[in-house]
């Protein structure tokens, strides 16, 4: 078999068409459904336990070889054809229909996102943002982490330098710090960006991610408008016979915490393979904002309450599209990116 990938391997290296006709009757040749190639990776199926591991990456090899090998010489041929006609214009068909130009699409993050502060910004939430690196203080300190707390640890955040330290923020609540810090109440912000945590890269995490956070801070704010404010979002954002659930949780910034699921729109709550047979999806956190928070940010808590949420935009494009390795979200793929279209 090694011999065979080798030979066409070879072939690739040495095709030299003349007309676009040719590398079409090539592709097929190799990369159609009964072509060379995808014979050859039926018959890797069954080959030897031991050898597949140096097969399949000569066979990956040819395959990525040939594909591009194709593209190029079609992208060459057509435009030398399209030259020779500009020429004299003798070649050149004028009642030919024109190709439709292709337009780019909006990444599915973005799509994700803009929704979200959409569905906010018709109740009031206006959009806020931030610098991606910051200080302890906004990141940590005001948001009540505790000296000692792991998200301070070199393990977990990325950071700039030390003492003082500056780092790249890990939650977007370093936004709203900035709000409180320079508004008076109410307030009432969404606030989406970039955020970075130094996590192993794998199918369900990523180093940098995004994140959309509100706030809401006003006299005599409750956990009932926290709770009336997130099932709107969920009926809005997953459909209207969504309903929520609200776990007890814990974040140093809200008490009290909550994590909040959504009722599987796949299942209608009955339990399938994407809820895990529970019937619920988990969406996001929130809760009311710690007094210890709104003190550090100079809003007088005897005063003033506030809800706060938060939600990572991979998450919700995840339920939203069923994407199931947050990877693709970041390899700019155009086969991934162009699949994606609004759903809402
Ligand atoms: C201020 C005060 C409170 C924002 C909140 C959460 C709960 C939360 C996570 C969801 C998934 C982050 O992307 S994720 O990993 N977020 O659970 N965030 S409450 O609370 C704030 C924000 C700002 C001043």
């Amino acid at each position: 078999m090694i011999a065979q990938i080798e030979a066409l391997q070879a072939e690739v290296e040495a095709f030299a068409p003349k007309t676009p006709a040719e590398v079409e009757a090539f592709r097929i040749r190799l990369l159609g459904k009964k072509g060379s190639i995808t014979a050859l990776f039926d018959a890797f199926k069954s080959a030897p336990v031991e050898e597949k591991r140096t097969l399949g990456q000569a066979l990956n090899r040819l395959k990525t070889t040939a594909a591009q090998r194709i593209e190029e010489l079609r992208t060459a041929l057509e435009e030398a054809a399209l030259a020779a006609g500009a020429g004299d214009g003798a070649e050149m068909d004028m009642t030919r229909p024109a190709t439709a130009e292709r337009v780019g699409t909006r990444h599915p993050i973005s799509l994700v996102r803009n929704r979200i502060l959409d569905i906010f910004g018709c109740i009031g939430f206006v959009p806020a943002d931030g610098p991606e690196i910051e200080d302890d203080w906004h990141v940590f300190t005001a948001l009540n982490f505790p000296p000692e707390h792991p998200a301070r640890d070199m393990q977990d955040t990325f950071f700039v330098e030390k003492d003082p330290d500056i780092l790249l923020r890990t939650h977007t609540s370093s936004i709203q710090v900035r709000v409180m810090q320079n508004q008076r109440p109410p307030i009432r912000v969404i606030c989406p960006g970039r955020v970075f945590r130094n996590e192993a890269i794998s199918y369900r995490a990523h180093c940098i991610f995004h994140q959309v956070e509100g706030l809401y801070i006003d006299r005599n704010v409750s956990f009932a408008d926290l709770k009336q404010t997130i099932l709107h979002f969920a009926k809005e954002m997953f459909g209207e016979k969504s309903e929520i659930r609200m776990r007890p949780s814990y974040f140093p910034f809200t008490e009290p915490s909550t994590e909040v699921d959504v009722s599987c729109n796949l299942c209608g709550g009955k339990g399938c393979a994407v809820c895990k047979h529970t019937g619920w999806l988990e969406i996001m956190g929130a809760g009311m904002v710690d007094p210890n928070v709104l003190e550090a940010c100079g809003i007088d808590s005897r005063e003033y309450s506030g809800f706060a949420f938060g939600m990572g935009v991979e998450r919700i494009a995840m339920l939203k599209y069923g994407v199931k390795d947050l990877r693709l979200y970041f390899e700019n793929d155009l086969r991934f990116l162009r699949q994606f279209t609004p759903v809402f």
